[in-house]
């Protein structure tokens, strides 16, 4: 057996999506989704110039030698760019492996450990009474779990997951695009008295049985966060996302050390080499790695039984950058991994999106049911996505209310 042909289309609704299609010889092919948030014409190009033409010719069931050629090919290793995109082909040669087997991906894996698997939504509000009718919003869907991200009285701009607009509580998805990056303003001392009595008001409202989860989106200083983290451990939070900055591991004991809030990390990893510590010192309760940028099922698989090892469960990153076959990836992973602990979710569900990636795959009651259908589950209509052009887009940067660049 042998891939023939790749192509890479970007584009899609709201998003520039990257998505690989790699065809075979045996007229199977497979869907990988190489979409790096704001940089993706990167992985784009990466696919096409560099990686392409060597695939060309190559056995597309062997996944894990391919895996290593370009891991190992590429010399400079790791980064998020080179990790997308050998985490698109590796995306792609499964749903090809799993097609040809003629059975649904996670069987390959070992089969099904649960039928649906726990998500969370995205609950928002300019202010608590926004909050408290977003997540009822979600509550009334039958999520079991929200994140919630409140703005915070006199902080000078809206920050990250907060929105001004009360239509957004129902369904906010951050909008970057633009020719520059937005400039947002943090007040840390303001976030820290307020934050607090949102999760003991939420709880009294809610009661002991919604999970609450909570993204601090690398704001905090080690000190600040410890002392947060202990302050609002009897809030009982499912977890508590981000706290500082991941690049200072050191500082994530010293969160440990103070509080024993479950603690959610890994967005931004894109190797095992970013959380092997982290896991084997038992530092993090939830890892949170995403198939897209961290090298495909191949490479995640392998964080995956590692964090096994330790207790850590998966969290896996889902925000709207994340296009349906990547979450389908990670969908076909909560239904095997033995450690799944709950999984992101915003993508899915909009008829753009599931007229370009059509799919059986059905959100019940708050829970993640895997399509049956052999490989992924997901498809891709080339012709729809020429509906959509690229759009220029970035992250916003933030500063401190002195001006001080800070962390977004
Ligand atoms: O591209 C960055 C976003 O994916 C990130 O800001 C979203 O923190 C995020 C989350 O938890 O979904
Ligand atoms: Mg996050």
């Amino acid at each position: 057996m042998k891939i023939t042909d790749a192509k890479v289309f970007v584009g899609g609704p709201k998003k520039n999506y990257v998505t690989l299609k790699i065809m075979t010889d045996q007229g199977i092919y497979g869907l990988g989704d190489a979409t790096l948030n704001n940089r993706e014409t990167l992985t784009a190009k990466y696919l096409q110039d560099y990686l392409v033409p060597c695939l060309i010719g190559m056995d597309p069931r062997r996944s894990e030698d391919i895996w290593q050629y370009f891991y190992r090919g590429a010399y400079f290793r790791r980064g998020p760019i080179a990790m997308a995109a050998f985490g698109a082909i590796d995306i792609a040669l499964w749903d090809i492996k799993a097609k040809l087997a003629g059975l649904p991906l996670y069987e390959l894996f070992g089969g099904k450990s649960r039928e649906g698997a726990m998500v969370y939504a995205h609950a928002t509000g300019a202010d608590l009474d926004d909050l408290i009718e977003s997540i009822e919003n979600y509550v009334a869907q039958g999520y079991k779990a929200v994140r919630l991200q409140c703005g915070i009285p006199g902080m000078p701009s809206e920050s990250y997951g907060v929105s001004s607009k009360k239509e957004n509580s129902k369904h906010f998805i951050t909008n970057f695009l633009g020719d520059k990056p937005k400039e947002e303003i943090w007040d840390t001392e303001k976030y820290l008295r307020y934050m607090p009595g949102v999760f003991e008001k939420l709880r009294v409202k809610f009661g002991p049985d919604l999970k609450l989860l909570h993204d601090v989106h690398h704001r905090l200083l080690p000190r600040e966060a410890a002392e947060f983290a202990k302050e609002i451990e009897q809030y009982k939070l499912f977890w508590l996302e981000d706290p500082t900055p991941a690049e200072d591991q050191e500082a994530i004991r010293y969160i440990r050390q103070h509080s024993t809030v479950p603690i959610a990390i890994g967005e931004v990893f894109n190797s095992i080499y970013d959380c092997n510590k982290l896991i084997e010192e038992n530092l993090i309760d939830f890892i949170r790695v995403a198939c897209t940028y961290a090298g495909g099922i191949t490479h995640v698989k392998r964080i995956v039984d590692l964090a096994g090892l330790h207790n850590v469960r998966t969290g896996f990153h889902g925000a709207p950058s994340h296009s349906p076959i990547s979450m389908a990836a990670q969908a076909h992973l909560n239904a095997w991994a033995p450690n799944f602990g709950i999984q992101e979710y915003l993508v899915l569900g909009t008829p753009e999106c599931d007229a370009l990636f059509p799919s059986k795959h059905k959100l019940v009651d708050g829970l993640f049911h895997v399509s049956d259908e052999p490989g992924l589950g997901v498809d891709f209509d080339e012709k729809e996505v020429e509906k959509y052009e690229y759009s220029l887009g970035f992250h916003p940067v933030t500063r401190l209310v002195d001006g001080t660049m800070w962390n977004y």
